[in-house]
Parts: structure tokens; sequence; C-alpha cells
């Protein structure tokens, strides 16, 4: 028997309504590991009820103050790191030194923004007219409707919680349902650290109809997702006039020049296509290598392949972890037929791995058209595709050939071909010399094309997605004064 978890709404654990429970499960072992309420439409109301009355004395909490409470979370996840990391192991299937730096991000980001409460800047400018005095303010949006993905369950509800609560709104968590025991742990600390009743609520369920109900309700303001690029045209499409900010899907590349140091792209393009078993948005999964090293560097990339270790993510040895469910095993392989249908040639991997756990082989192609399926659609798996290319030009325009745009990278010695990559990329991070995933908290995250609609995460701008601007004007001359009309 697994622990049963429960809601939390208005600063109490409660069931669900319904009664309703689903499992989460191990992904190296596919044993339970918790039982969670499936939150229905009616605990999605308290859910909001909660939030909306604990919205105006929050509000109301000095913006430092405020930030306090997230600095003594970030406290907490650094006690509790190592625990944290384990069980971000144990239910989402990452290995043990990636678990660690899910954890860290976390921190990192409730540091940020716990030092944003003395900044939240606006600005000031001069008014056209005499003795008046002109700025902005930041102010909170409201009710935030905060849906995670599964694959950072520590960081990304923190890239998205720490911003909106230090802005002064209040918030109903909706994590993934692959990974709750995680977000109940998260959002325990968040208790911990003084974050009031209502102020945060948690209600765990699927997409349908937990999400959805979130996603329709009417008096959420705003909704914040990460996930797929399709789940991300359904809330833009039901999310009307809310405020909507998206992190979807990617298609990363990384360029590999004649003149690159081929040790260096080594490394990063195993870290880039296979950490995380592939399963981050910014995971590389399109190698486009320029023709005269595309021998070279592809026996070196396969034999560094073939050596990855595959196994469960809390043994030391293990390189490579399980994917997150039986649906992710399907997909994957379905993606690697459809490679070997289209004529590309396999050089590694290709299966399913073991008996028991979610396991997929770390998979390489090479002699990939840039439009074949795996090279243009998100696979979410670890399967890297190599794409020969004859200069520069024609790897950008490879590049940018996909309908995503969120993170790239180039490997050159040449500053010219750098810059170049720097400035026609269609995308919303450009490595140089360094793979596609490594985003640090402090600058924006985020895409262009159907990576998204235009919203960045972390970073300064993190903020503008939670916060919305307030023009404020002073008139101290006493007197009528229409702008516009008298300025002379
Ligand atoms: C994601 O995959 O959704 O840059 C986020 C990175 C991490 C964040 C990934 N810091 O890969």
């Amino acid at each position: 028997m697994v622990a049963s978890h429960k809601l939390y709404i208005g600063g109490n654990w409660v069931n669900s309504e319904s009664g309703e429970t689903f499992t989460s499960h191990n992904p190296a072992t596919e044993k339970p590991i918790g039982v969670f309420q499936k939150a229905g439409e009616g605990d999605v109301e308290r859910a909001v009820k909660a939030a909306e009355s604990a919205y105006k004395k929050w509000k109301a909490v000095p913006a430092p103050k405020r930030g306090e409470i997230l600095f003594r979370f970030a406290g907490l996840l650094r006690q509790n790191k190592e625990e944290l990391a384990r069980l971000v192991t144990l239910e989402m299937g990452k290995v043990l030194g990636e678990a660690r730096g899910d954890v860290q991000e976390a921190i990192d980001t409730a540091e940020y923004f716990a030092g944003e409460g003395r900044r939240l800047f606006g600005h000031t400018t001069p008014s056209e007219l005499r003795d008046k005095f002109a700025m902005t303010v930041r102010m909170p949006v409201g009710v935030f409707g905060v849906i995670t993905p599964w694959n950072f369950p520590i960081a990304i509800p923190a890239w998205k919680l720490m911003p909106a609560l230090v802005c002064g709104n209040t918030a109903v968590f909706k994590p993934a349902s692959d990974t709750p025991l995680c977000a109940t742990r998260f959002v325990e600390l968040l208790e911990k650290a003084g974050v009031p009743k209502g102020v945060v609520n948690m209600v765990t369920g699927p997409g349908d109809p937990t999400g959805t109900v979130l996603v329709r309700h009417p008096r959420i303001r705003g909704i914040s997702f990460t996930g797929s690029r399709d789940t991300g045209e359904f809330i833009l499409r039901n999310a009307v006039l809310k405020r909507v900010g998206l992190e979807l899907g990617g298609k990363n590349g990384i360029i590999i020049m004649p003149d690159a140091d081929l040790g260096l792209a080594l490394d990063g393009v195993i870290w880039g296509g296979f950490g995380t078993t592939g399963q981050r948005c910014t995971a590389a999964s399109r190698v486009i290598v320029h023709e005269s090293v595309r021998q070279k560097f592809e026996s070196m990339l396969a034999s560094r392949t073939k050596r990855l270790r595959l196994g469960p993510g809390l043994d030391a040895k293990t390189d490579v972890g399980p994917l997150i469910n039986k649906h992710a095993v399907e997909k994957t392989h379905k993606y690697v037929t459809a490679g070997l249908s289209e004529g590309a040639k396999l050089l590694c991997g290709g299966k399913p791995y073991g008996k028991a756990g979610y396991f997929y082989q770390p998979t390489l192609f090479t002699g990939v058209a840039p439009d074949m399926k795996i090279a243009q659609e998100e696979i979410f798996g670890p399967v890297v595709s190599l794409i020969s290319v004859r200069n520069i030009d024609e790897a950008i325009d490879v590049m940018n050939s996909i309908k995503y745009g969120l993170s790239s990278s180039i490997y050159t010695a040449d500053i010219n071909a750098a810059f170049r990559a720097i400035q026609e990329i269609e995308a919303g991070i450009t490595y140089v010399n360094a793979p596609t995933i490594g985003a640090e908290v402090h600058l924006p995250f985020g895409g262009i094309k159907q990576t998204g609609n235009g919203t960045r995460e972390a970073g300064i701008e993190g903020i503008n997605e939670f916060s919305e601007t307030k023009t404020v004007y002073i008139d101290y001359s006493g007197r009528l004064q229409r702008a516009q009309i008298d300025v002379d």
C-alpha cells in the first residue's frame, strides 16, 4: 500500500469531492509510489474561491515582505535538496545528478525572485507638460492558473510560482499528473516557508477535466503553461481574454562547422541530446553537421552513444534514465519506425529496453533529410538525427526549417560564423560552443514561432508575464493641463 495524498485548498489538505484518485509510478520500476486526488470542477471552484479571498490581503503585503517568504522557501529547498532530488529521480526518472540540478534551479529561481521583491521596477519619464510627473508601476494580475510539466517537477513550478507570488498574485497550481508527489512536497515547503493560506492552492488531476476547468474558469485572470504545442493551442483558444504565458515545444539543433573543436562538440551533443533522456524542451534532437567533418563526427558520436549506460536514475553508474511512461516509449518508437520508413539510417539504438521500466535505447540516425518527421517533430525521447550540410547558409536554413524556435547552438572557431548564427537563427536562445540545454535563471527563457506566444520566463522578463503595468500621471500644477493641446 502506498500513501494517499490530498489537494491543498485554502491552507487545508483535503480530499476531492468525487473521492476519485489516480496513482503515480516510478518510471524505472513501474511500481506505484503514491495515490492522489483527482480534482473535478467543484474542487477547482473551491481552489479559485480560496485564491480570490487570499488575493486582497496578499497583494497588500509589501513586495519586499513577499520576497522574504520566497527567500525562506529557497532556504527550505536548500535544506531538503538531497531528499527532493531523490524524490525527483524516483517519480520522474532523471539521473540523480540532474535531479539535484532540477532542485538547484528552483533554489536559484526562488532567491532571484526574492530579491525582485526589492526592485519590481517601473520607470519614470518626463511629462510633456509643466508641473506634471509620469511613471509606471507594476500591479498583480489576480488569480493565476499555473500548469506545469513533469520533466522539471521542481524547477518549473518555481519558474512560475516565484514571480507570480512576488508580484502579488495568488495561484491555483495544477502539476503534471505524472509527478504529483514532487508537487505535493513543493507545496508543503511553501506552506512551511510561511506562504499564507489560500495564496497557493494545489489541484492534482489530469489535463481534462482538472486543467480544462482551470483554463476556462471565468474568474481566473491568467494561465501560465509549459507543455506540448497542441495543449498550448487549446489553452490559447479556451482561455480567450485571459493573460496567457506559453512555453511549448522545441526541435533544437546543434550546428557543427568544420573548424569546430569536435571533442567539445561531441560532449555537447551527448549532453544536449541524451541528457534527461531527451525529455527537455531544449533537447538537441538535430545535429546539423558540415559534410567535411560528417563522417568523422558520426563515428565519434556513434561510439560514445553506444557506451551510454541505461538504467535507474538512482544507480550511480547510469548515464541515461527511463522515459516518463509507457506512452512516451510508444511515441519514441513510433518516430523511430517513421525514420526508418522514410529512409534514415539507424546507427545505434532504436528499441525499447529491459523487462521493467520505461527504458528506450539512446538512438542515433544519420542520412536524415531536413523534412523527415524525425527532423521536424518533437520526439521528447533519446533520439538524435544527423543532417549533413554543405555550408553555413544551408546550416542556418536547415536550423530554421521547423515550426519551433526555442534553443539552438553552433560549434565553431570562426567568429563570423558565430555572429551569423546569432543573427539569423530563429530561436529564443542561441548558444555558441555549448549545447542547447543549460539555461540560467537570471536570463530570459522562451522561444519564438510555435514554441510560445511571445512571453519569457525567468530573468527580469519573467516578471512581465505575472504583472500588469499601470501608468500614473500626477499633475501638481493646480490647473487643467491638456496633453497634446496645451503644449506651448
Ligand atoms: C524545459 O525543458 O522545459 O536549459 C526547461 C535547460 C533547463 C531548463 C529546461 N535549464 O535545459
